[in-house]
């Protein structure tokens, strides 16, 4: 590309500015009530999200207000990096520090199984239901995002988590979609509005959490607890998601923007 194809930054400003061009936000806010991943007890637990004062225009400091906050690294809407499962320990830049921040904006296909997940909360996209999106809306592109709008980030609390004696009752891709987007499609990352980007009784799947297993085993990204999916076109976005610089960090909370086009 010569400097004279490439696309008018100014322009896209423009666009911004006049909104032909819209930022939908992805993000659920940071709340000490949200729920956070149940692993069985035997394992380590991620600790919520906390908030704590230190000053807020008072005794403590007259002129401003500031909070001291902690969470695990997979807290809210996330972004989980290569390292984050042993299938992707040994990848070179597996950690939130070390990725190319040129894969931190990236195109986003939504895959819509809201009408599907409303009535099976164990709904698992196939393969099937990828091809059908296809027919519709073109070949998936290597290095974008595919995103599955589920409109699980509506629901309760309690809904949300939906745990059972049994373990999380979430949708999320079959072991044979995951795999099918990671390398048949080439995809940059797989994001859901769920807790996590497998599906809630992945533990029992082949391999056990597929999604992690194969993302990540190809140092491809996760995307959690995104929201406002219903409002992206399957196709024309465009995603930012960068998350926070931790050293060696595993994955981070972050802010996920979509820049969408104004119909
Ligand atoms: C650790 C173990 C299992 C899972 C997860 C974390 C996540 O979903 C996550 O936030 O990456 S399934
Ligand atoms: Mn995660």
């Amino acid at each position: 590309m010569t400097a004279g194809d490439l696309p008018g930054i100014a322009a896209i400003a423009a666009a911004l500015a006049d909104r032909r061009l819209r930022i939908v936000d992805l993000t659920l806010t940071l709340d000490p009530d949200f729920p956070t991943i149940v692993l069985p007890p035997e394992l380590g637990p991620s600790a919520p999200f906390r908030i704590e004062e230190i000053s807020r225009y008072d005794h403590r400091g007259p002129a401003w207000y500031w909070n001291n906050i902690s969470m695990g690294e997979h807290t809210g809407t996330h972004f989980d990096a290569p390292a984050h499962w042993v299938t992707g320990r040994d990848l070179a830049k597996g950690t939130v520090d070390a990725i190319d921040p040129q894969n931190f904006i990236a195109p986003a296909c939504v895959i819509d199984g809201s009408a599907q997940a409303a009535v099976n909360a164990d709904f698992l996209l196939e393969i099937e239901d990828i091809e059908t999106w296809e027919a519709a809306n073109g070949p998936i592109p290597a290095g974008s995002w595919v995103l599955m709008r589920t409109d699980w980030s509506k629901r309760s609390p309690e809904l949300y988590a939906n745990l059972r004696a049994d373990g999380a009752h979430t949708p999320g891709p079959s072991a044979e979609a995951i795999r099918f987007l990671v390398e048949r499609r080439g995809i940059l990352g797989f994001g859901a509005e769920t807790i996590g980007t497998d599906a809630g009784q992945a533990h029992n799947f082949l391999p056990p959490y597929p999604a992690h297993s194969f993302l990540h085993g190809a140092g491809r990204y996760g995307l959690q607890c995104l929201t406002n999916l219903d409002l992206l076109p399957p196709t024309g976005a465009l995603l930012i998601a960068a998350p926070l610089k931790i050293v060696r960090g595993s994955g981070s909370p972050l802010r996920a923007l979509a820049i969408v086009p104004s119909v």
